[in-house]
């Protein structure tokens, strides 16, 4: 269409809710009449970055890769939607510098919250040592500094949260 392209990158922890708000806002942009594409850290893992594991390294990895293909779609009018625990601010900061509309997301809900959703079991495994770094349990998370917008997914229902990122991204979008 005639909207101009670019990157919702969600971050947070594993259970805070991103994947959720990415299919949300992928369907809503799609009736705004948006090309849109969704870039899931667990999809991607399977195919762009299969093989990479969770080492600092690996993540570093996996978010340059994912970042490289969201600027080839941002940059020809596509709206990628990213989903990624994106742990590392540095990296985030790479990858913003490299992107005309980068807009980040921090999708925020406390450790205590994340555990008690446990979608995969990951973090009840990782509290038993059978699983190591678990992000926030004993590997790092960076929250952003200065994020474009922030969802509070313990404090406000889904519907709230994507009406707040269409606001901002909508404006920043089209303005
Ligand atoms: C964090 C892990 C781990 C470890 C497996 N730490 O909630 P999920 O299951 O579906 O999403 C998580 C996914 C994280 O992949 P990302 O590509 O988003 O990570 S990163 O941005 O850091 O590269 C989780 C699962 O993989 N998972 N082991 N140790 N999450």
């Amino acid at each position: 269409g005639d909207h101009a392209g670019g990157v919702l990158w969600l971050t947070g922890l594993s259970s805070s809710g991103k994947s959720t708000l990415a299919v949300v806002i992928h369907q809503r942009l799609k009736d705004l009449g948006y090309r849109v594409e969704m870039l899931d850290g667990d999809i991607v893992r399977k195919h762009l970055s299969k093989g990479l594991g969770f080492s600092k390294e690996d993540r570093d990895e996996n978010i340059r890769r994912i970042g490289f293909v969201a600027e080839l779609l941002a940059r020809n009018g596509v709206v990628a939607i990213v989903s990624a625990i994106s742990p590392y601010r540095a990296i985030r900061g790479e990858v913003r510098a490299r992107i005309a509309n980068f807009i980040e997301i921090y999708v925020n809900a406390p450790l205590a919250i994340c555990e008690q959703r446990d979608v995969k079991g990951l973090y009840r495994r990782a509290r038993t040592g059978e699983l190591k770094g678990m992000t926030g349990i004993d590997d790092p998370y960076e929250p952003p500094v200065e994020p474009e917008v922030e969802c509070r997914t313990d404090l406000n229902a889904v519907e709230a949260c994507v009406g707040q990122v269409l606001r901002y991204a909508v404006d920043r979008l089209d303005g």
